[in-house]
């Protein structure tokens, strides 16, 4: 009898650095819920690379963020009987690949990277965990030879340098691991700052009304979405529409499934306040369901420490054969 042949194997994270943010969610955890049952699923909470900023850490808090992100992951529809979930630091695989993979990785790629450079000048001592960051996202996603990385769009340059890393690893040492792809959003891709919206709307950005966060109260949602900055005129046309409604339009459009144009025509010829009294309805129509799968996560510890358990088995088993692989095939022990 014929094997079925292997599903597309995907493999995706967030760091709980912070708190889920509607950005994090339309990104790429609207994606993952998308292609589980298409795709072979592995999705991480990657607290090692929370560590990046040690001096932001307090070690309770990243502990505490790890649960609330792995609970986030199931109640925004992440099933744990059709995806993998786990902590990336309970399987130790990504810890040791991320040092190989350093060494075969060229300075000079790293330096190159955005989000290091514009981290970097955001903070007074930069420790070399950020400029490696990538090389440990490298790891994350060879060790299970990942065809596909959804993501959000400012973590395509990531992927793409997981690639090179990875054809440079099999340049050297012969074919070893997978060359990922990433998947991004046609809409949504990139959800900007509600106070600024020319800037990605960030877990560690600082100020109330940045953001919109997956476990706002629906008074707080309504805040920051009835403040969030536009501009003086009244023009819903997206192509011509100033940076903060065409964010408003596209928060709208992912979460509503309707599409651009007609809600760009619906609200022509009216102030921007009926948009934004409609868009706190759409997006409580969201966030409602997940607060309420959040609490009975919570309400059961065991039962998320059952799912982690037996994700991070499941993920040992396929990052162990693909780590020793990478060993094998670079010279590195007896056999
Ligand atoms: N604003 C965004 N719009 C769309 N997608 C986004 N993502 C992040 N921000 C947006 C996507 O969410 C996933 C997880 O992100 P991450 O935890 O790896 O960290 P990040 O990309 O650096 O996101 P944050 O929220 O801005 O965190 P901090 O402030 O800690 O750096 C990724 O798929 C990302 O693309």
């Amino acid at each position: 009898m014929s094997q079925a042949p292997r599903k597309s194997r995907v493999f995706s994270g967030v760091q709980p650095s912070g708190s889920l943010h509607i950005g994090n969610y339309v990104g790429a955890l609207t994606q993952w819920r998308d292609i589980l049952d298409s795709h072979d699923c592995i999705f991480c909470v990657v607290d090692l690379h929370a560590l990046t900023v040690p001096e932001n850490v307090d070690p309770k808090a990243l502990r505490a963020k790890s649960r609330e992100l792995a609970a986030l992951y199931m109640a925004c529809g992440i099933d744990p009987e059709r995806a993998t979930i786990f902590l990336q630091s309970e399987v130790t695989a990504h810890a040791e690949l991320a040092w190989v993979l350093t060494c075969t990785t060229p300075l000079s790629w790293l330096h190159k990277m955005t989000q290091f450079k514009s981290k970097a000048a955001a903070n007074e001592a930069v420790g070399s965990g950020l400029l490696c960051y990538p090389v440990l996202q490298a790891a994350d996603i060879l060790l299970y030879d990942t065809d596909v990385v959804p993501v959000g769009d400012d973590q395509v340059q990531h992927i793409e340098l997981a690639r090179n890393i990875a054809s440079r690893f099999n340049h050297l040492f012969g074919e070893t691991f997978v060359l990922p792809k990433h998947k991004v959003r046609q809409a949504g891709a990139r959800i900007m700052g509600l106070d600024e919206p020319t800037a990605k709307m960030s877990k560690s950005a600082s100020g109330t009304g940045h953001a919109i966060y997956l476990l706002d109260s629906p008074k707080r949602v309504k805040k920051a979405i009835m403040r969030a900055k536009t501009d003086l005129g009244c023009e819903f046309r997206f192509d011509e529409a100033s940076p903060g409604v065409r964010n408003l339009i596209t928060i709208y459009e992912v979460l509503s499934g309707e599409s651009r144009e007609v809600i760009s025509e619906r609200y022509e010829g009216r102030g921007y306040g009926y948009l934004k009294k409609d868009l706190v309805d759409v997006v409580e129509a969201s966030l409602a369901p997940i607060r309420a799968a959040y609490a009975g996560y919570t309400d059961d510890p065991a039962e998320l420490d059952r799912v982690l358990d037996a994700g991070a088995d499941r993920a040992r088993g396929v990052a162990q054969s693909v780590l020793s692989r990478a060993m094998r095939n670079a010279g590195l022990g007896r056999r």
